[in-house]
């Protein structure tokens, strides 16, 4: 699991180089957006249960199919189930809010979640448009807790999406 630290050197080193002026302005960013990011998932921390349920309700009231009968999130178990995907991802999204970095999401989210999802006929592009959502009560949520530095908000989200989009949209 990296972060946005150990990736930099990572590639770095491969390389055999020194730190240019990219590497440098990254390094920058990360360290003068720290405090930010760790508040932001304090914010979002103390939050989290009640962002995953408004998240399903937007959801669910977008896309009531989706809790009818035939549709992937009816019955009790599957609509909690559905929950839970998304308190999974909005848990890893803090941690790499925090880590400045996606690679925990590839480690620990998204390898084979999409052959898992197709194997149980569980529908991708709502589940995308669920994480957007997330994302956008996510970011009220941290203006709200008074963080103005919102930029690194979005980059777990959008990555989750469009990674998770790849093959099936
Ligand atoms: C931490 C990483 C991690 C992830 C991401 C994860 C996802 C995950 N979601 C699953 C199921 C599921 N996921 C959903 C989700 C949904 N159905 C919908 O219609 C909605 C669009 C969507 C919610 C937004 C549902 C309903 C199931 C149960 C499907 C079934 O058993 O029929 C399963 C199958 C096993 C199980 O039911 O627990 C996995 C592995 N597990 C993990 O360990």
């Amino acid at each position: 699991m990296r972060d946005a630290v150990t990736s930099l050197i990572q590639n770095y080193d491969l390389a055999g180089r020194y730190f240019d002026r990219d590497a440098i302005d990254n390094l920058k960013y990360y360290f003068s957006s720290g405090t930010a990011r760790v508040e932001a998932a304090v914010a979002i921390n103390a939050d989290a249960a009640a962002i995953v349920k408004q998240a399903g309700l937007n959801l669910f009231d977008e896309l009531p199919e989706l809790i009818r009968p035939g549709g992937n999130a009816y019955t009790t178990r599957r609509y909690a189930a559905c929950l839970r995907d998304m308190d999974y991802y909005l848990r890893y999204a803090t941690y790499a809010i925090v880590a400045g970095n996606t690679n925990v999401l590839d480690e620990r989210v998204l390898q084979g979640l999409r052959e898992t999802y197709n194997s149980l006929n569980v529908p991708i592009s709502p589940t995308v448009r669920g994480i957007q959502i997330m994302k956008d009560i996510v970011k009220e949520k941290v203006v709200e807790a008074g963080i103005t530095d919102t930029s690194f908000v979005a980059q777990p989200f959008d990555y989750m999406t469009s990674e998770l989009s790849e093959k099936d949209i």
